[in-house]
Parts: C-alpha cells; sequence; structure tokens
C-alpha cells in the first residue's frame, strides 16, 4: 500500500494540530507554469494537547520554490518533502511561512485543484483539491481568512475572478493586469475559488429583507448570456426563500456564478463565487427540456442554500458530509415543490430513492449516510448521502412539523454560525427545540440498508376499530434492531372520502412491532400507506387489487394514488416476468388498461393533474423492476417492457391519440408544473403510438419534431423515432446534429440517443461516436451522455451475453482513470453489482472487475476503492 492508499476512519478523528489564520495568496497566471505564493499566519492549535507536535501541510504536484518562516529563507534540510505532504519539525506557537510553488493548471485533467477549461482558469477545490494548489491544512476543520491577489494578461484574462469583495484593480506593463480580492469572512480551504478567463456577464440585483442590495453576476463566455436569464431568476427566487422559510439573509455584498465546461459535477458552491457546470446553467426552451430548466433551478438554489448549511457552518470533517449535502438536498427539494407541484417532488424523489439508493444499499458500495471509512472521499458523494441523507431531513421534519423544523435552522445557525458542526449538533438542537428525544433517530445516519415494513391490517366490526400491526426489519440488522421511522398514514370510506382520524395519522415507529389502534372507523376504510414516502422503506401490505385502483381513483393524497398505481402496475409487470421465464405467451391483463383509462379519463375531467397522470401513465423503469429482483433478468424484464407498450399502445390507440391530439401546446414556452404536466404527457403518449409502428404514427412524430417550439418536445420525438423502425432515422438523428452542433448541450442530448437506441448494434454506434469530433473522454459531460447513458439506460446491450458491453466500459475505465480518477470510479461503479446478475453475466462482469484490478498499483484511489469492494466478498 502507498501513502495514498490509507482508510480514514471516522473514529480517529483528532483536531487539527495547526490553524491557519490568514492566507495571503498571489497568482501569477502564465501559459506555462503558475506561479502560486501564500502567505500563511499559524496558530498552534489550543485544543490539541501535544505542545510539539511538528507542522504537516498537505501538497501534490506542486513545485516546491521556496519556503520563508517568519522572514528567513529556509533550506532544504529545515523540512521534509514527501508526495503528498510538507513536515516541519519545531515550530513556535505562532508564525508565519511564506511559500512559493509553481503548478501547471494547463496540464491538469483531474479538473480539481486550478485547471483550464476551454481557455478560462477555474477551481475545484472539494474535498481535496486547494493542497494541488498550494501546500495548506487541507481539511474543512481549518477555517483561514482569505485574500487573493491574481495577476494575468489582460487580452486573454480580461476577468479575474476570487471569493469576497473586489478592493484592487491596476494595470500593469507587457499587457497584464492584476486585481485584489478579499473575503471578509474565514472559510475552509474548500471553498476557495478562482476563476479567469475571457468571460461576459449579466448583473441583477437582489434587495434582502433587510434592505440590503447584493450585487448578482452570472459569468459565461461570449454569446451565452441570455442563456444564464432563467438562472438569475431562480437564484433571486433562492434568496427570497430562504429569507421568508428560514430567515437565512445573504450577508456578502456581491454573490457571482461562472459557467465552465469542463466539471466534474453539477455546481460548486464556493463562498460568493459558485462555479458551475454549464449544463445545470445555461438555458433557453429552444436548447434545453423541462428536466433541464427544473434542474438549473434545483441546483442554483442549492448553491445558493449551501450559503446557511455548509459555508458558514462548516462539516467538522468529510463523514459528516451529508450535514451539508443531505440537509441542502432537502431544501433545494422543499424550494422546488413550493415553485412547481408539490407531490410531484415526492414522486420524483421516492422514484429516484426506490430505484437508485435502494440498489446502491443492497450493492458492494453500500453505506451509511454517515460513512464510518472511507479511502477517498470523492467515491462518497452519493445517492445515499445526497438523497437518502435529504429523506432524513424530510423525516426530521415530518416529526418536528415545519414551524419546529424552521427553528431548529434558525437556531443551529446562530449557535454554529463561523463554526463547524457534526451531524450530533444540529439533532440535538431538534431535540431541545421540540422536546423530544431524537437518539434513536440519530442511527438512520449511521446504518447502511433499507428498513422494510411488514404491515397488516384488521377491522373489528363490533367496536368500529381498525387495527395495525408494524413489524420493522432491516436487511444485516440483529432481530431486535429497529429505527424510528414515521409513517404517514390514511384511512379512506368506500364512498372515496377520507375518514377524519381521532388519533394521529403521523405514526412513529420505534419498536421492532408495533400495534396503532384507530376508533370510531364505522365502516372497512381503505388503508393510505406512506403518504408524501415518509420515510425511505420499502411497504409490504396485503392489498388487493380491487384496493389499489381504489386509492388510485381516491386517495386525496397525490403520492398515494401514484404509490398505488405503481404497486397494483409493478405486482402486475413482475407476473409477466415470471410468464417470459418460463418462455410461455404474453398476455395482457386487462388491469393495465383499466388504469390507464381511469387515469385518462381522470385528467380529461380536470379531475387529476397532467403532471400525476403523466407520472402515473408511465411504467415502472426496467431498472426499478430489477432493483426489485433476486436474480436480475435484464432480458426478460426488456421484453415484457417492450410487450406491455406495445399492447397498450394496441388496445388504447384511440385514447393515446385523442390524449395527444387534445394537448395542444402553447408555443410560449411557460414553465408551471400545467405546462410541463401538459408537455411530457403529451410526450409519453407519443412514446406508447410509436410502438405501433406505422405510418400514421411515425408522421405524428416527424411532424412534432420539425414543428416543435421547445427542446423538450423536440427530444421526445426524437427519442421516440430512434427507438423506432422509422427508415429515415438517421437522417433526422443527422439532422439535429446539424442543426444543434454548436449548443455542447445538444450534442450531449444527441449521444445519449444515440446511446440508448435500443436495437442491436448500438454498442458499435457509441464506439464510433467515441471518435467523434465533439466527443472527449476528458470531458465529464460527454462522458455521461454517451458512456454513462448506454450502461444505465441501454440495460439489454450493455448486459449483452457476448460480453462485449462490459468489456467496453472496463476499457474506458482504465483509459479515463488516466484522465479523471473521479468520473473513472464513477464508472466504474457500473460494474460493481455483478452479483445480482445471471450466472453467465456474473462471469463476465467479474472478469472485467479482475483485469480492472490487475493494475492495482497504477491505479487511483477513487477506482481502486470501488473495484476492491466490489470484489470482496
Ligand atoms: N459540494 C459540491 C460537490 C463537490 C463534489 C466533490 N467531489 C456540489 C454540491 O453538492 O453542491
Ligand atoms: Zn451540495
Amino acid at each position: 500500500m502507498t501513502e495514498q492508499h490509507s482508510v480514514k476512519l471516522l473514529k480517529d478523528y483528532q483536531p487539527a494540530d495547526f490553524l491557519i489564520k490568514k492566507a495571503d495568496l498571489y497568482f501569477e497566471l502564465n501559459e506555462d507554469r503558475t506561479i502560486v505564493k501564500s502567505e500563511l499566519l499559524f496558530e498552534r492549535n489550543i485544543t490539541t494537547d501535544e505542545k510539539n507536535k511538528p507542522l504537516i501541510l498537505d501538497g501534490e504536484n506542486l513545485d516546491l520554490i521556496s519556503i520563508a518562516l517568519n522572514g528567513n529563507l529556509l533550506s532544504v534540510k529545515d523540512y521534509k518533502v514527501t508526495k503528498e505532504k510538507l513536515l516541519f519539525e519545531n515550530v513556535p506557537d505562532i508564525f508565519t511561512l511564506k511559500i512559493q510553488v509553481a503548478i501547471k493548471p494547463q496540464e491538469n485533467t483531474k479538473l480539481m485543484g486550478l485547471y483550464k477549461s476551454k481557455g478560462i482558469f477555474c477551481t475545484q477545490c472539494e474535498a481535496h483539491g486547494f493542497h494541488t494548489i498550494t501546500y495548506f491544512i487541507d481539511r474543512p476543520d481549518v477555517l483561514t481568512q482569505f485574500t487573493t491577489t491574481i495577476n494575468a494578461d489582460k487580452t486573454k484574462y480580461p476577468i479575474l475572478l476570487s471569493n469576497g469583495n473586489l478592493i484592487e484593480k491596476k494595470d500593469l506593463p507587457n499587457n497584464r493586469h492584476q486585481v485584489v480580492w478579499e473575503d471578509p469572512t474565514q472559510k475552509p480551504a474548500y471553498l476557495f475559488a478562482l476563476v479567469a478567463g475571457d468571460l461576459k456577464f449579466i448583473e441583477d440585483e437582489y434587495k434582502t429583507v433587510s434592505g440590503r442590495k447584493i450585487k448578482l453576476q452570472i459569468f459565461a463566455a461570449k454569446g451565452l448570456q441570455k442563456q444564464c436569464e432563467f438562472a438569475m431568476q431562480s437564484l433571486k427566487q433562492a434568496m427570497m426563500w430562504d429569507e421568508k422559510n428560514f430567515g437565512f439573509e445573504y450577508e456578502l455584498d456581491i454573490y457571482m456564478i461562472v459557467a465552465i465546461d469542463d466539471f466534474n459535477v453539477g455546481a460548486m458552491e464556493n463562498k460568493g463565487l459558485n462555479i458551475f457546470n454549464s449544463q445545470y446553467l445555461l438555458v433557453l426552451p429552444e436548447i434545453a427540456t423541462d428536466d433541464d430548466y427544473v434542474n438549473v433551478a434545483k441546483v442554483v438554489a442549492h448553491e445558493y442554500f449551501h450559503n446557511y448549511r455548509g459555508n458558514r457552518i462548516t462539516c467538522r470533517d468529510w463523514f459528516q458530509l451529508s450535514l451539508k449535502e443531505g440537509l441542502t438536498t432537502f431544501t433545494d427539494q422543499t424550494f422546488v415543490a413550493d415553485q412547481y407541484y408539490k407531490s410531484w417532488q415526492r414522486i420524483r424523489a421516492a422514484k429516484f430513492i426506490m430505484t437508485n439508493q435502494f440498489a446502491e444499499d443492497a450493492s458492494p458500495m453500500a453505506h451509511p449516510v454517515r460513512p464510518k471509512s472511507y479511502l477517498e472521499v470523492n467515491n462518497f458523494y452519493t445517492v445515499t448521502v445526497y438523497y437518502k441523507g435529504a429523506e432524513i431531513f424530510h423525516m426530521l421534519q415530518m416529526i418536528l412539523g415545519r414551524e419546529n423544523f424552521r427553528k431548529t435552522l434558525e437556531t443551529f445557525a446562530t449557535e454554529f454560525i463561523g463554526k463547524t458542526a457534526i451531524i450530533e449538533d444540529l439533532i440535538a438542537v431538534a431535540a431541545k427545540v421540540a422536546k423530544i428525544n431524537l437518539q434513536q433517530f440519530l442511527q438512520w445516519f449511521d446504518k447502511a440498508g433499507t428498513p422494510v415494513l411488514d404491515i397488516v391490517s384488521s377491522y373489528d366490526v363490533e367496536n368500529k376499530i381498525f387495527n395495525l400491526k408494524v413489524t420493522q426489519t432491516m436487511v444485516n440488522a440483529d432481530a431486535n434492531y429497529s429505527m424510528h421511522i414515521p409513517l404517514a398514514i390514511g384511512l379512506i370510506d368506500a364512498n372515496g372520502q377520507e375518514i377524519r382520524l381521532t388519533e394521529n395519522s403521523l405514526l412513529q415507529l420505534k419498536k421492532p412491532i408495533e400495534e396503532f389502534k384507530f376508533t370510531n372507523i364505522s365502516s372497512k376504510p381503505v388503508l393510505s400507506l406512506l403518504r408524501d414516502f415518509s420515510a425511505p422503506v420499502k411497504v409490504n401490505y396485503a392489498y388487493s387489487e380491487a384496493e389499489l385502483k381504489f386509492l388510485m381513483k381516491h386517495d386525496q393524497n397525490d403520492f398515494g394514488r401514484w404509490f398505488a398505481a405503481q404497486k397494483l402496475l409493478t405486482n402486475k409487470f413482475f407476473q409477466l416476468v415470471k410468464i417470459q421465464q418460463e418462455n410461455l405467451e404474453l398476455v395482457l391483463d386487462q388491469t393495465f388498461p383499466e388504469v390507464f383509462k381511469t387515469i385518462l379519463h381522470l385528467v380529461s375531467e380536470n379531475k387529476i393533474a397532467f403532471i400525476l397522470a403523466a407520472n402515473i401513465l408511465e411504467l415502472p423503469s426496467e431498472n426499478y423492476i430489477l432493483e426489485n429482483m433476486e436474480v436480475a433478468d435484464v432480458f426478460a424484464v426488456h421484453k415484457v417492457y417492450e410487450f406491455l407498450h406495445f399492447a397498450l399502445a394496441s388496445i388504447l390507440k384511440a385514447e393515446f391519440l385523442s390524449c395527444y391530439l387534445n394537448l395542444v401546446v402553447d408555443k410560449n414556452y411557460t414553465l408551471d408544473a400545467n405546462s410541463i404536466g401538459r408537455r411530457s404527457l403529451k410526450n409519453l403518449c407519443l412514446k406508447y403510438l410509436m410502438y405501433l409502428e406505422n405510418d400514421e404514427v411515425y408522421s405524428l412524430a416527424v411532424n412534432q419534431y420539425n414543428n416543435a417550439t421547445n427542446m423538450t418536445e423536440r427530444l421526445a420525438s426524437l427519442s421516440s423515432i430512434a427507438n423506432s423502425k422509422y427508415l429515415l432515422t438517421d437522417q433526422l438523428l443527422q439532422d439535429f446534429y446539424q442543426t444543434w452542433q454548436k449548443y455542447p448541450q445538444v450534442v450531449d442530448k444527441w449521444f445519449g440517443i444515440n446511446a440508448t437506441i435500443k436495437f442491436p448494434n448500438t454498442l458499435e454506434r457509441v464506439q464510433k461516436l467515441l471518435l467523434h469530433p465533439k466527443f472527449n473522454l476528458a470531458n465529464p459531460n460527454n462522458v455521461a451522455a454517451l458512456i454513462i447513458s448506454f450502461c444505465d439506460k441501454n440495460l439489454i446491450n450493455f448486459h449483452n451475453i457476448n460480453g462485449d458491453g462490459y468489456e467496453f466500459l472496463a476499457k474506458q475505465v482504465i483509459e479515463l482513470d488516466a484522465i479523471n480518477p473521479m468520473i473513472a470510479a464513477k464508472l466504474a461503479k457500473k460494474l460493481i453489482n455483478w452479483r445480482k446478475f445471471t450466472g453467465e453475466q456474473q462471469i463476465l462482469m467479474y472478469n472485467q472487475l479482475v483485469k480492472i484490478m490487475q493494475l492495482k498499483d497504477n491505479l487511483s484511489e477513487n477506482v481502486y476503492e470501488v473495484i476492491e469492494k466490489s470484489l470482496k466478498k
């Protein structure tokens, strides 16, 4: 094991031996060598007991030029340099170090630290990027006040940005210029940012609740300014929302956002200077879909909400990551729900958790929301930490109530601003505010796995009592282990009316077995379960088909309606998968058309929202079905999925067509739940109709493609066409590329459509596209669009039993690991669930994992950790 393969453990946390109170940074940006000078003010940390500990700084890939301690130049024997550290014995308690290093951002393909994207210098420092810029104590509990001077060529880099306020700007000889930015707040180094490039910006102003004026600027390459307008609007909405809901007011005078094309994640919440992956910032109706728009609103808000959830109150260590990420994700979900359609957001969250997080929790990479150990923390920015984390805060809000939840955050902010915190700190505040015990609730953070609730009910006619018995279990947990689970329920009478309950409808499960009684229930009710997805659990309850149909029609809780329909269709789907596995003939169960007719009728009468209808009528995804199978049979599931679409289209052609034709979409693009719902239901009808594979439906799709005034409609029609047998498909794909090739976001969509074509030979298509002039393996969005979509959404091709899909992926992992380990590890995760597949597939996947593992010493820790975990028994 090299120095870098050392596992970090939560239980080993020790405060830093030294703090860095001030950092004065100076950057001389050049094309060949960038010079970074730092003047750091150190203070021995009094909370640590040993007084003579050495000073150990982090630093990697730095060309060390000079070091001076308290003004005295040091010689090489005064310190020790290793691959990742710089060590000084016998330093005073308070002192300054002046360090000069040189780095090569233009060669940095990892997109961590300081790097160049399309000629723009930019940074990404979370989780551990800063120590590749200069020597530092690169951990979140060292809070420093930064001043940053940037010196660069004036023509190439007219815009020079860093955190905080601009305090100086001047021209220098040789066509250079220099600026000084001062950040008044103390922040961890992972929130440091620098941007230098030829950028243009749009500007606006936000007046805070207390009347302060904040300057808002969004920067992007020249010509993209119109694409930034929606993000600006979203930012202002988010600022107002956080004031209104939590009393959180922005405290600096300026807030900047920059769009960058090569970025490892969606965006980064650097203090006062967010850096965004342009995919999550730049939108216009012609080039972006409704999902893109909602994602921009979500991510802009998310990064803004970090200001009070991560930035001003910092995680003590990276194990506490969900304290900022889970909480902020929950906050952005609540914001989006308030902006658009509340239950839609819960349905989206539930679908995502039930498909992706439950799968991760059952995989070799399963980990608690607060992991206990890691080799490479960047592997833990996962759906579990973000989305199960968000569900924990959603549960907390349900248990506390919205008012006490607000008070909790306000109090937490008052107590912890300017400090670091751990998850217990926030939970302790919540317990105090609501005067309840949350000790058991805390376990949600520390236990991996999905709880299962087995529920039985009985109705006592004589005493008019409805009884519920709930047993909770969890794989790999002791028999009498139990969690604190909020279970929201409702009872509905035979007329479809909600029964007013004397007892609380939010059940708080705490013991392995709990019983509840509901009194004064005059006739046998129908039970609505897990309303609003009150907890991220699996629920077993012996619903009759009639009950599920009844709930789908009458549950006043939209989530309950969707959940019932989902259960009904999923059960039927599974029955068909069994039939398919026995090679028997597939016959459409009448429940399907019945459900579809009911929903299409309800929506045509305006009794349910378009968006709810679209969600109910979208069949469970292949991935969701596979997640719920003991042995994932990709081919049987795909056969059934295709069969169902075709059979439904055949039987319900008239209904789909009339729904499609009635949904005339407004030419002016509007983004509200109603318009989004209409577009999405219309596109879904088209998707079904295309299974009929005849000229009538082809012409519908082609017309939609040609006449669309927005990308939502254009892309949906193109995707339906690409997956049909329409003869001119390739011509249309070509047309799409030709028309939109100058927009990288749209080219990625085109890669995505190509990669998800369900017919054979798609792998060859993907391989060809790897050589396309617009494809760049070093660009994470390209990799996601072409390679990750192929593995995630083209299951029959990826899992082809000739093994080509797996071999292709392994090759990409190896190639990419040398360029960008973080993205390579993301790709490697697509192989790790090998034990879930059929014997033949298991061997093929396993062989590829072993092949990657053979490169052991040459692998990054990112990829090494993923592969090692997946091979471990
Ligand atoms: N905090 C960043 C994620 C950084 C990822 C580092 N591997 C974006 C976000 O969640 O807001
Ligand atoms: Zn975040």
